[in-house]
């Protein structure tokens, strides 16, 4: 029954509904009703009551709020500042705006919608209202200018390993910045770099993550997933989040400490494609081989046909 009356609220689209409309409807009284809204803003939904009109649906617990965020986050630097545009060109371009006015470290942008967002090498990212979270941070390095690429590696296996913590299925990755789950993908990375010579003034890792049921356009859907469509629940997109910017903060530190060492194991344990044969696109040529694994400093190891291995700095994978 709950469910019933979560349904008419959700597809009121935040019009007020009256508790005898709700009662007639599912012929319960409207005492009852109200129960039921009790339970309901217990598990997060907000409601405006006003007499006559009913109840009117404010948001709901999937709603991104950077204040319920902000409130809630256990990190110390990560999304301490979020700036939420509920619909947007992309992120990424919001991020880069900020971050060259000074945006402080760990600084997030988040949306609901991108109209034009950005994959790598002048693609896009389908990014459709409310069924992902799409998001970039910025981030002043304390590393060198040659781990850059790293830390894309380094936000897979994160990403990669806070879905694995929390829904059920096996999150690959895909060298070097997807998240494949049941062989589609479900996740997007793009790290952006900002800076001259030796010295990195900011990097922005722009992350779009399926989590509900996207509509995808044709051309996509063969290759493209969702978390809800893969697991059958629907994530809760501020849990998720929330898991995400913990679990890179601890990473993080680890990463500028430590290096790529400590996370190269469980990307290999987690390498999309193993055993495959596969041609890697690059700016002037074409490489074939035989996905082996990647080696410590985030290389991708081919075979060749003719037994010998190389190395994969970096460069599009075709599978
Ligand atoms: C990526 O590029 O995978 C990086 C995607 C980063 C997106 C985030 S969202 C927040 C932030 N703001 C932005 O504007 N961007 C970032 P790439 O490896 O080049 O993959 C792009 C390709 O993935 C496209 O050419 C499509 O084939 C496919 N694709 C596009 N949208 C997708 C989606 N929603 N899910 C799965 N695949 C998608």
């Amino acid at each position: 029954m709950r469910e019933k009356i979560k349904d008419i609220f959700l597809q009121s689209g935040h019009q007020f509904v009256s508790g005898e409309d709700i009662g007639k409807q599912l012929n319960i009284s409207r005492t009852a009703v109200w129960k039921h809204i009790e339970e309901l803003k217990r598990e997060g939904f907000h409601f405006e009551a006003i007499r006559r009109k009913g109840y009117r649906l404010v948001n709901d617990p999937d709603d991104i709020s950077p204040e319920r965020l902000k409130n809630q986050l256990l990190t110390k630097w990560l999304g301490k500042e979020i700036l939420f545009i509920p619909e947007v060109e992309s992120t990424q371009r919001v991020a880069h705006e900020i971050a060259r006015n000074g945006a402080e470290h760990g600084t997030v942008v988040m949306t609901d919608e991108q109209t034009n967002g950005k994959g790598r090498l002048g693609r896009s990212w389908f990014s459709q209202k409310g069924k992902g979270i799409w998001m970039s941070m910025v981030i002043r390095p304390e590393f060198f200018f040659q781990q850059t690429p790293q830390i894309t590696l380094v936000t897979s296996v994160i990403l990669s390993r806070t879905l694995n913590e929390l829904y059920p299925g096996y999150f690959m990755i895909k060298w070097p910045n997807d998240i494949f789950l049941n062989g589609r993908k479900i996740s997007g990375i793009l790290t952006e770099i900002h800076g001259e010579q030796d010295q990195i003034h900011y990097m922005i890792i722009g992350i779009g993550i399926n989590t509900h049921k996207v509509e995808f356009p044709h051309d996509l859907q063969e290759k493209a997933t969702s978390i809800e469509e893969e697991v059958g629940v629907k994530p809760k997109r501020m849990e998720l989040i929330q898991n995400f910017f913990l679990e890179f903060e601890r990473q993080y530190a680890q990463f500028v400490k430590e290096g790529f060492n400590s996370f190269y194991p469980y990307y290999n344990e987690h390498l999309f494609g193993k055993g495959r044969r596969i041609t890697v696109n690059q700016f002037t040529k074409s490489v074939e081989g035989e996905i082996l694994r990647i080696n410590e400093e985030g290389y991708l190891i081919l075979k060749q046909e003719n037994g010998q291995e190389v190395n994969i700095i970096s460069g599009d994978l075709l599978l």
